[in-house]
């Protein structure tokens, strides 16, 4: 079941009432503000208020190395992919280690509706509006044990379909992951799902991680196989080039990439303007009031 909650917009935001020749219009967003901040608790994280990436862009400008290393050709290349049946592997320091058909992993959760702002080390971004359910509440059911410290996890191996797989421009399969109280921050969500309709494979069907104040290489997709582990697991884009991806990925204007800048970025809103033009990239992609206090002490540039 998908349950549409009303666009969230900071007071502030709000265009003053006689400015509205419908009233009517008026009294209902701010209603719907009212019964948000209820819902939501962290209305401005859950739900950005900036023009939205057009679905076109979201779906045809991706980055899934399985299906080419151009970003035209996920779309081009993916779309008898197969994801029914689709099973998820719970594997490592957790209560019950076991296999899970999809359904029955996200079984009774209530579809989210969050708008993330979404940043790739490439120097774009998206806003793009996921449905889907916190990892957090996913990881409660699985019942880690203390010990656990990390999950991992890793995206489906299958060269037949997946053709970017016959080639070792990577290490197969893909491989990612957070530190236990990143994965169960509340910002940290499994998508299923965009713009109000199922994932295509080109975004990561049938699931895949979205944590929007990271860069675009942690949210794997088409995920088979959740781990908990004691180490810290190495992902893909780490194992290729330890010294350009770190294990944090935290979206950080102030450290280089070793071959770019990482200061700015060009947002795909529909607009030339947008993405012809460059604006300042936020520390955390704007989300440090939410996620910075799990960095404290760390520093940064060597963790990064
Ligand atoms: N399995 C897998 N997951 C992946 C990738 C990939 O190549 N393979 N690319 C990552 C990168 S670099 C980015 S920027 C995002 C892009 O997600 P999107 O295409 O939905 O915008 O997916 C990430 N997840
Ligand atoms: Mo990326």
């Amino acid at each position: 079941m998908v349950i549409r909650k009303p666009e969230i917009v900071p007071s502030s935001e709000i265009t003053p009432e006689h400015l509205y020749t419908n009233r009517r219009q008026f009294l209902f967003s701010a209603a719907g503000v009212a019964a948000g901040l209820q819902v939501a608790g962290k209305p401005g994280a859950y739900q950005v208020n900036e023009t939205k990436t057009p679905e076109k862009d979201v779906t045809t400008y991706n980055n899934f190395y399985e299906f080419g290393t151009q970003k035209d050709q996920p779309a081009k290349t993916s779309s008898g992919f197969r994801t029914k049946p689709w099973k998820v592997s719970v594997e490592g320091l957790v209560k019950r280690p076991q296999q899970y058909n999809l359904e029955d992993l996200i079984k009774g959760f209530t579809l989210e509706d969050r708008v993330y702002r979404m940043r790739c080390v490439e120097g774009w971004s998206m806003v793009i509006p996921w449905m889907g359910i916190p990892l957090a509440s996913i990881i409660k059911r699985l019942e880690p044990l203390p010990s656990a410290r990390f999950v991992e996890f890793t995206t489906l191996l299958d060269p037949d379909q997946m053709w970017g797989q016959q080639r070792g421009n990577l290490k197969w399969p893909y491989v990612e992951g957070l530190r236990m109280d990143e994965a169960t921050n509340p910002l940290t969500f499994i998508a299923t799902g965009l713009y109000g309709k199922p994932l295509p494979p080109q975004n990561g069907a049938p699931l895949r991680l979205v944590i929007p104040w990271k860069y675009g290489f942690k949210g794997i997709k088409s995920i088979v196989k959740i781990r908990f582990v004691e180490k810290q697991p190495r992902g893909t884009w780490e194992i290729q080039a330890p010294d350009e991806y770190g294990f944090y990925a935290n979206v950080n204007p102030e450290v280089d990439h070793p071959r770019w800048s990482q200061a700015t970025e060009s947002r795909l809103d529909g607009t030339f303007i947008s993405s012809f033009s460059k604006r300042p990239t936020l520390m955390f992609n704007g989300y440090g009031e939410y996620v910075a206090q799990m960095y404290s002490g760390m520093d940064l540039r060597r963790n990064f």
